[in-house]
C-alpha cells in the first residue's frame, strides 16, 4: 500500500513491493551478478536471520519492463539510511536519510526490460551527521515503499493546499507545481475539484525552464472544520491538460481537512478552541518488521493509543511514515512531527554535514507532509545544544527555513537544558523533557513550575507550555514486592504521579510520555547504557503488551 487513498486515476503508475535480488557487498560494488538473497520490498534488511545486526552495504535489484517507450518517475518513500540509485548501469541518485521521501525521474525510456540497483549503507560513517550510535536503532533497507510512475512531458509535480478561515467561511489557497519535461509552447489548462466546487487555471508554459508554478484561491468553499472528534477530510483532485488534448494528460490528487492551529493566551487552539494535548512519543520500531512497518501495526498503535485515551503522538525523533500520517488524519490524532536528530551535542551539530542534512530533511519533511491536518506542530533538534550560542545559530536557521515554507502551524523543540535553555524565544511553543522520580528525585509538580518559571524568564513568557518527554524504565514482567526502579509497578506509580501533576497544571497544553512502546538501540555506544539493548520506557513492551503503567494513563485519560 502506497497510500490510504488514490495519488492519481489518470496517471499510471505500480508499487515496486514483492521479492527484490539482494546481496551484502563491501563497498561500491553496484555491479556484483550473484545476489544471495531475495528480500522483501518494503522491509528491514534485518528481519532476515542472517542479518539481524548487519551493519553495512547491501545492493538490491529489481528487473522492470516497459511496454512502450515513455518517462519514468521514481518516488522512493524511505531507504535506511542512504541510497545510491543505478538504472540500466548508470547512476541516477544518491540520497541520505532513512525518513523522509525523494524521488528522480528517468526521461526517454525505451520499451523493454531495465534494471534497478539500489546500493543501501545503514553504517555510521563519518559522512553520517544524523544516523549515528542512538537510543533508537538505524536499520538497513528499503524500509518504505517504492513508487513507479509513467510520467508525461508535462506533470503535476506537487500541490501545496494551504486552507485559510475569514470571516467565517473556509478558502483554499493552491500552490501548484508543474514540471516540463520538454520545452513547449503551449498552454495548459488544470481543471479542479474540492467538494462540490470546481475551478479552473489556464496558464501559458515559458519556453525554458522545467518548473512551473500556479497559484490558485478558491473562495467561500461549504465544509466541515476537520478536528479530533470530527477528522473530515477532503480529496482536491486537479486534471491537467494541453491544448491539443480533451483527454487529461496528468492528474493529481491531495487529501486535507479545514483547520487552524493557533497559539493564543499560552494555549494551543484548534479551530479556535483551547486543547490539550495528551499524547505518547512513538519510534517506529517493532520486534518482528524494524521499523517498515506495515498499515496493520501502524493502526494497532493508533488502536491502544486511543484505548488509553490519548488524542496526540510525536514522531520521536524523525518524520513518519506517510501512511501513519494518513491514519492521523483519518482517526484524528494529532501530530507533533520533527525533523531528525536525538541529542547532538554541540561538536556533533558542528559536524560538517550537519546542517545540510538536517536543512535536507526539513526541506523534505514539509514539502511532503504539509497538506496533512494531523500535523499541528513542527519541532526540530531534539535535545541538541540549544543552550549554546553556536547551537541557537543552527536552531534559528532551521526554524526559519520551515517558516519560510510552512507558517500556518507553531514551531517548538523539546528542550532539556532546563535554566540554562538559550532558545526559546524563537518558538511558539516550549517544550520540556524532564525525568522526575527517574533521574532526579523532584516533585513533578514543583518541577513544572520551576520548569514554567525557566521558560518564562528565557523567552518563554506568554507561550504555550508542553511536557515533551517523561516517564521510566519498567521491564515487562518485572514484578516485586520492592518496586524497585526497573519494576512495572515503579514505573506505573512515576507515571501517574507525573500525569496527575501535568492535567491539574492549567497552563499545561500538552504531556507526551516517554514512551509508547520500548524500542531496540544500538548496541554500539548503548548496549552498556540499556538494559537487553531496548529502551524500555515504554508503557506497553515491543510486542505492544500493555504493562501495568498502561492503565494508570487509561485512568487518567479516560476518566480524568
Ligand atoms: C531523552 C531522549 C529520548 C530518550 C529518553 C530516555 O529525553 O529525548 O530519545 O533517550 O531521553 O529514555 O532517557
Amino acid at each position: 500500500m502506497i497510500r490510504l487513498f488514490d495519488r492519481h486515476r489518470v496517471r499510471k503508475y505500480v508499487e515496486l513491493d514483492g521479492l527484490w535480488d539482494f546481496q551484502p557487498v563491501e563497498n561500491d560494488d553496484h555491479d556484483v551478478s550473484a545476489f544471495r538473497y531475495q528480500l522483501p520490498v518494503p522491509s528491514c534488511w534485518e528481519s532476515h536471520p542472517d542479518l539481524t545486526t548487519y551493519r553495512g552495504k547491501g545492493l538490491y535489484r529489481k528487473k522492470i519492463n516497459i511496454a512502450k517507450q515513455t518517462n519514468l518517475q521514481f518516488e522512493c518513500k524511505g531507504i535506511s539510511h542512504t541510497a545510491e540509485v543505478y538504472f540500466d548501469g548508470k547512476k541516477v541518485k544518491s540520497h541520505y536519510n532513512a525518513y523522509t521521501p525523494f524521488s528522480f525521474i528517468i526521461p526517454d525510456v525505451q520499451a523493454g526490460e531495465h534494471e534497478i540497483r539500489i546500493l543501501v549503507d545503514n553504517r555510521f560513517t563519518s559522512e553520517s551527521a544524523l544516523h549515528i550510535p542512538n537510543d533508537y536503532y538505524t536499520y538497513g533497507g528499503i524500509i518504505r515503499p517504492i513508487v513507479m510512475e509513467y510520467l508525461p512531458e508535462v506533470s503535476i509535480a506537487n500541490m501545496k493546499c494551504v486552507p485559510q478561515y475569514q470571516e467565517q467561511n473556509w478558502h483554499l489557497h493552491l500552490e501548484v507545481d508543474l514540471q516540463l519535461l520538454q520545452p513547449m509552447t503551449d498552454m495548459i489548462y488544470v481543471s479542479g475539484k474540492i467538494s462540490e466546487k470546481t475551478f479552473s487555471i489556464v496558464a501559458k508554459i515559458p519556453k525554458t525552464g522545467d518548473r512551473l508554478q500556479l497559484q490558485h484561491q478558491i473562495k467561500n468553499l461549504e465544509v466541515e472544520s476537520w478536528s479530533s472528534d470530527n477528522p473530515r477530510l477532503y480529496e482536491v483532485e486537479l486534471e491537467l491538460y494541453t491544448e491539443y488534448s480533451n483527454q487529461p494528460v496528468d492528474d493529481y490528487i491531495e487529501r486535507i481537512g479545514f483547520r487552524t492551529v493557533s497559539t493564543d493566551n499560552g494555549k494551543i487552539q484548534i479551530n479556535g478552541d483551547d486543547i490539550v494535548l495528551k499524547g505518547c512519543n512513538r519510534h517506529e520500531d517493532h520486534p518482528i518488521v524494524g521499523a517498515s512497518f506495515p498499515l496493520q501495526l501502524m493502526m494497532q498503535d493508533l488502536q491502544l493509543l486511543k484505548d488509553m485515551g490519548a488524542n496526540a503522538v510525536r514522531t520521536s525523533h524523525y518524520p513518519n511514515d506517510e501512511r501513519f500520517l494518513d491514519l492521523c488524519d483519518e482517526l484524528g490524532f494529532y501530530v507533533w512531527e520533527e525533523n531528525h536528530a536525538r541529542g547532538l551535542s554541540l561538536e556533533r551539530m558542528q559536524h560538517p554535514q550537519f546542517q545540510n542534512q538536517c536543512q535536507q530533511v526539513n526541506q523534505e519533511m514539509v514539502e511532503n507532509h504539509v497538506n496533512h491536518p494531523c500535523i499541528i506542530m513542527w519541532g526540530i533538534l531534539n535535545e541538541c545544544a540549544s543552550h549554546t550560542e553556536e547551537g541557537r545559530a543552527m536552531y534559528r536557521e532551521q526554524l526559519k527555513q520551515i517558516r519560510s515554507m510552512d507558517n500556518s502551524r507553531p514551531l517548538t523543540f523539546a528542550s532539556h537544558h532546563r535554566e540554562k535553555e538559550l532558545c526559546f524565544d524563537l518558538v511558539d511553543i516550549v517544550s520540556f523533557n524532564l525525568y522526575p522520580l527517574w533521574y532526579t528525585d523532584e516533585d513533578p509538580s514543583e518541577l513544572v513550575d520551576q520548569a514554567r518559571k525557566w521558560a518564562d524568564e528565557l523567552g518563554g513568557k506568554g507561550k504555550p507550555m508542553i511536557m515533551s518527554e517523561f516517564g521510566a524504565d519498567g521491564f515487562y514482567g518485572y514484578r516485586t514486592i520492592s518496586q524497585v526502579k526497573g519494576t512495572e509497578e515503579r514505573q506505573a506509580q512515576i507515571i501517574d504521579e507525573n500525569l496527575k501533576s501535568y492535567m491539574e497544571t492549567d497552563y499545561i497544553s500538552g504531556m507526551f510520555i516517554w514512551q509508547f512502546a520500548d524500542c531496540r538501540v544500538t548496541e554500539e555506544e548503548w548496549f552498556m547504557k540499556r538494559a537487553q539493548t531496548m529502551n524500555n520506557k515504554g508503557i506497553v513492551d515491543m510486542y505492544r503488551r500493555p504493562k501495568l503503567a498502561y492503565d494508570k494513563v487509561k485512568n487518567r485519560w479516560r476518566r480524568g
